[in-house]
């Protein structure tokens, strides 16, 4: 029988690679959408006559409920949010609203119309902030060091207290940074390989960093979200962490990025504190020994990879 599968977050770049994997396997595929004035649908272009679209917001639970009614879902992917950490100090309520509450309104509305749809809740890696061990593992504690963290805790937690309270089949993944040619420009990875480009066309002339001493651990987009499907094929709910075991500066990442073109980045970054963040999480480093072991999980693409094939599709975009 056809299995149907509900995701939230659609238009971003997980929800997209998702939606790809998902129809890959079969599934129909209902995606709550938020209207717009003007929609914007370039992640999912591709895709998009595949899919069945419900109009919602997370912040709407009687849209959710409704969304739940018709797609009747048999997998629900929890991925929208307001997702950038930075504009989490500029709005804090809402990020509050949509990253922590939202969670409960979505599981409320499976509880209510589908208890026994299988969730998976989008944790994050910036739980961790000023991390207290190194590697993260999923008993690691949390020290949350932005609204946006302090709001995954909350939605973390409840989805946790979800599984346990009412027996849902909930999952959360902790995943850590993970990137693509589909990332937002505000996030720093794709901020880098469009600026590197844009420089090597003569279409910028310099980049404005904040932190280059801050270290994460980058993994591929693509790579991830089977981590998320495997987490609801399993027997028995779980938390995962999804990671690469690997830690880089975001200063290895601006001269990979600006390598690829030659092009020297001492001569273009120029530091601006309007990017250092109030409060910044240093590093982040994940031991998914875990999901290796109990999904199968593995990573194909790695960080060199994964900036080279993204310098490459800015350079494309911006050269036609
Ligand atoms: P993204 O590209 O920023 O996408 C966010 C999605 O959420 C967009 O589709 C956006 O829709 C939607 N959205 C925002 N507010 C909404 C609301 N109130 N109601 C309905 N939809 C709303 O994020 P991503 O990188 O794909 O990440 C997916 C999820 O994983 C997020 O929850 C993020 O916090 C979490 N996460 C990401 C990473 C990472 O490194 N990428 C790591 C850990 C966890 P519009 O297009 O309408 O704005
Ligand atoms: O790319 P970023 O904005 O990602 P951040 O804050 O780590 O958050 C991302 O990963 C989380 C998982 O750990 C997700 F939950 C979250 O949704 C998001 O996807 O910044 C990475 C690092 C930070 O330390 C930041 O201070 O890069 C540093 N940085 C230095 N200069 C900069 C800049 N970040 C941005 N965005 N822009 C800069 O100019």
């Amino acid at each position: 029988m056809t299995k149907s599968a509900f995701v939230t977050g659609i238009t971003g770049q997980d929800g997209s690679y998702l939606a790809e994997l998902l129809l890959e396997k079969g599934y129909k595929v209902f995606a709550l959408r938020r209207r717009t004035s003007t929609p914007i649908m370039e992640n999912i272009e591709h895709i998009k006559n595949e899919i069945e679209f419900i109009d919602g917001d997370l912040l709407d639970q009687g849209s959710l409920i409704n969304a739940m009614r018709i797609s009747d879902p048999d997998e629900v992917y929890n991925l929208a949010a307001q997702s950038f950490v930075g504009t989490s100090w500029i709005q804090p309520v809402l990020t509050g609203q949509s990253t922590g509450i939202g969670v409960t309104n979505m599981l409320e509305a499976v509880r209510l119309v589908k208890p026994e749809a299988r969730f998976y809740q989008a944790s994050s890696s910036e739980m961790f902030g000023k991390v207290v061990e190194t590697p993260q593992i999923e008993t690691t504690p949390f020290y949350p060091r932005s609204p946006y963290g302090v709001a995954k805790v909350y939605g973390h937690w409840i989805t946790v207290n979800y599984r346990e309270s009412y027996d849902m089949f909930a999952c959360s993944g902790i995943l850590f940074n993970h990137e693509s040619p589909r990332r937002g420009v505000e996030f720093v990875t794709r901020k880098v390989t469009d600026a590197a480009a844009r420089i090597k066309l003569g279409l910028q002339k310099e980049l404005r960093m904040g932190n280059l001493d801050a270290k994460r651990d980058w993994g591929f987009a693509g790579d991830y979200v089977k981590a998320m499907w495997l987490m609801l094929q399993q027997d028995t709910p779980d938390d995962y962490v999804i990671s690469t075991g690997e830690m880089h500066t975001v200063q290895e990442l601006v001269e990979i990025a600006f390598g690829r073109l030659d092009l020297n980045w001492r001569d273009y970054v120029v530091i601006d504190e309007k990017f250092v963040r109030p409060a910044e999480v240093d590093l982040l480093l994940g031991d998914c020994t875990k999901a290796k072991q109990n999904l199968g999980w593995e990573l194909e693409v790695g960080f060199e990879q994964l900036v080279t094939m993204m310098v490459d599709s800015d350079l494309a975009k911006l050269s036609k």
